[in-house]
């Protein structure tokens, strides 16, 4: 690292006094030579420097390039870039952990063993392949299903993880619903810990849906208050009905508020699909188990209530256990769990060993396109889109 001068190419003009840090191969990010040039902040002064840099020849980085030439390098595989941009993004303190332990190889090394398994699977039966005729040979069935049983569990253990996994990057679609003035904005607010909706005593306050961020045990939430729920006669507050409804279909899940025993909340909870969470409002007035949002009664146990339902999987893992995050993710250990499930299938039906190995190589294959080992351009596009200029 030293002091420079940085002058334009042309003008031989002044630009800014820099800092310069080296970075050699093959220790920096991208495995590359670079140099990092830190100039005095504002508008003028970095821009001023990009100007002089590009008029020397250099050009502006693409979306995720140094991470992608660091993916290209052999610096990190696939698993380990998606986790930098998780990193960056996250906004929770669990988004945080799981991105770390990602990016400390967590996911990637749990793959690269299931690999090894199925390769070790393949060498059990390569004996097979080279005598077939040979009745039995020296690995008997019950040791070639075993080997089977663990790495098809495995897998399917893994892809277990997904709808919460994915859920943990997007943040779990939270929709507060209930009849009118049961509570349910007041509860928003409460959840959100300021005074984002508007409270009234008059049925009919919220009229539209209102979305926020929050977070709760330390998972991301996207929390939504709704117009409560109730036949109506004025315009306004029906399309907000609708809206309430919209949302509803799409939640993760959903807190049903109400202050007393509501006749129709079967009704309600018949036509939703997520996960319902009731409950009771106000109870600072009427007693009993519920919340308040008066005395603060039952909110942290509202909190860890709505974690678990949302998160349970992920809680019972704990911190060390790897979880996929992605669509891509689920995708390939999809179709690696088809070739498992195919090769036993076909190994039944007395198919040749070399014909069965097939479905071997192909879930070897899919975890491989997983992993980034051999990554085609087109996917690295997609993986890269969404980073910022800069990493
Ligand atoms: N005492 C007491 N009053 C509450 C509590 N929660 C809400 N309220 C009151 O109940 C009334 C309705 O609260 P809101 O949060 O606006 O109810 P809502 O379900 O959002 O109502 P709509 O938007 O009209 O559907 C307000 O006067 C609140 O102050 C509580 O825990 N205790
Ligand atoms: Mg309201």
């Amino acid at each position: 690292m030293f002091r420079a001068r940085l002058l334009h190419p042309d003008s031989r003009e002044p630009v800014d006094d820099v800092l310069a840090a080296c970075f050699p191969e093959p220790h920096s990010y991208t495995g590359e030579n670079v140099v990092e040039i830190s100039t005095h902040g504002g508008l003028v002064v970095p821009a001023a420097a990009v100007a002089a840099l590009v008029a020397a020849g250099a050009r502006p980085a693409a979306p995720g390039e140094f991470t992608r030439r660091a993916v290209l390098s052999g610096k990190m595989d696939l698993l380990q870039a998606e986790a930098t941009a998780d990193l960056i993004d996250a906004g929770s303190p669990v988004q945080r952990r799981r991105a770390l332990q990602q990016l400390d190889r967590g996911l990637s090394n749990r793959l690269t063993a299931l690999r090894a398994e199925i390769l070790e699977l393949e060498a059990l039966i390569a004996y097979d392949i080279d005598f077939p005729e040979e009745d039995e040979g020296p690995v008997s069935e019950t040791t070639v299903r075993r080997a089977w049983c663990v790495v098809r569990d495995r897998v399917a253990d893994l892809l277990k993880t997904a709808p919460e996994g994915e859920r943990l990057r997007e943040g779990a679609l939270l929709v507060i619903a209930g009849r009118p003035n049961a509570g349910k904005s007041s509860l928003f607010n409460a959840l959100l810990g300021t005074e984002r909706a508007i409270v009234t005593e008059i049925p009919g306050t919220t009229r539209d849906a209102i979305e926020a961020h929050a977070v709760i045990e330390g998972f991301p939430f996207r929390l939504v208050d709704t117009a409560g729920l109730r036949d109506s006669d004025e315009r306004i507050e029906r399309l907000g009905i609708e809206v309430s409804r919209k949302y509803l279909a799409a939640a993760d899940l959903v807190l049903f508020c109400e202050e007393r025993d509501d006749p129709e909340r079967d009704a309600f909870l018949a036509q939703v699909q997520a996960p319902v969470v009731t409950v009771r409002t106000k109870v600072d007035l009427s007693g009993g188990v519920g919340v308040s949002v008066v005395t603060g009664t039952g909110i942290p146990e509202l909190r860890r209530r709505l974690a678990e339902v949302a998160f349970g999987t992920l809680l019972a893992l704990g911190d060390v256990e790897p979880v996929v995050t992605r669509a891509r993710h689920r995708t390939a250990l999809e179709r690696a769990l088809v070739e498992l499930e195919g090769f036993w299938t076909a190994r039944q039906s007395g198919v040749d060993a070399a014909a069965a190995a097939t479905h071997l190589r192909a879930a070897v294959a899919a975890l491989d396109d997983l992993i980034g080992a051999i990554t085609p351009e087109d996917v690295l596009d997609r993986v890269f889109a969404a980073f910022c200029v800069g990493k």
